[in-house]
């Protein structure tokens, strides 16, 4: 029995050695979906920018994180704009709304997603939702992620699934940032902005470091089991 354990263990030991394939699982990073408030979003709003929690069609739940201003909440019609000013002197607007710090793990496959509705003018940079990514709670360096600009953040009246890839930021903390600028102060006469659970979530596999780690741990419990 004994000697039947020890080859068992040995061949554990030596399959990680080998780099024994294992099977990969994603975790859950982080999520909010605003549901607790803003569980750590920072808002930076600026002179004039509408970022704030809103009853106005969430997603999930009663809340998300809108961009609007004159809407009805809670309710499950879309309504509201994003001009301010004033009637005679409207004015350009922006903020940007920062999630709390990710530490994400060592992986190869680490995704970020939301779900938005992205309801603006759509003219090339006027009116343009960016999702950024930055190790500072800061736009300063950030890194673009997608944006309506460049269309790999879809407009529509309905909420859409996005996600993107952060992988370049294996192991360290990072900081999302969701800004949105009108650019001028023309045709904001739109529903603005929703948006509700952003995830992050990783691939992650045992290192064969551990496995031996733990193959070792049951060598040292079977030979203390014996001397007993
Ligand atoms: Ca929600
Ligand atoms: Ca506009």
């Amino acid at each position: 029995m004994r000697r039947v354990i020890r080859t068992a263990l040995l061949s554990l030991l030596a399959a990680a050695a080998c780099h024994a394939p294992t099977s990969a699982a994603a975790a859950t990073i982080y999520f909010n979906d605003f549901e607790s408030g803003l569980d750590g979003f920072v808002l930076d709003n600026g002179t004039n920018g509408l970022w704030h929690l809103t009853g106005n069609v969430p997603f999930s739940g009663a809340t998300t994180l809108g961009y609007v201003t004159g809407e009805t909440s809670p309710s499950a019609i879309l309504n509201g704009n994003f001009m301010t000013g004033g009637p005679g002197s409207p004015t350009a607007n922006a903020g940007t709304a920062y999630s709390p710090a990710v530490l994400l793990p060592s992986s190869s496959q680490i995704t970020v997603s939301f779900r938005s509705i992205v309801r603006t003018e759509h003219f090339d940079d006027y009116d343009n939702l960016r999702a950024m990514v930055n190790t500072a709670q800061t736009l300063a360096g950030a890194t673009l992620l997608g944006s309506t600009a460049t269309n790999t953040i879809i407009e529509g009246t309905t909420y859409n699934l996005h996600s993107f890839d952060l992988s370049a930021f294996s192991g360290q903390s990072i900081y999302l940032a969701f800004n949105f600028d009108t650019g001028d102060a023309i045709e904001n006469d739109y529903a603005g902005i929703r948006l509700d659970d952003v995830m992050v979530t990783a691939e992650t596999v045992p290192e064969p470091a551990s496995l031996l780690l733990i193959g070792a741990g049951l060598l040292v419990g079977v030979r203390r089991f014996r001397r007993s």
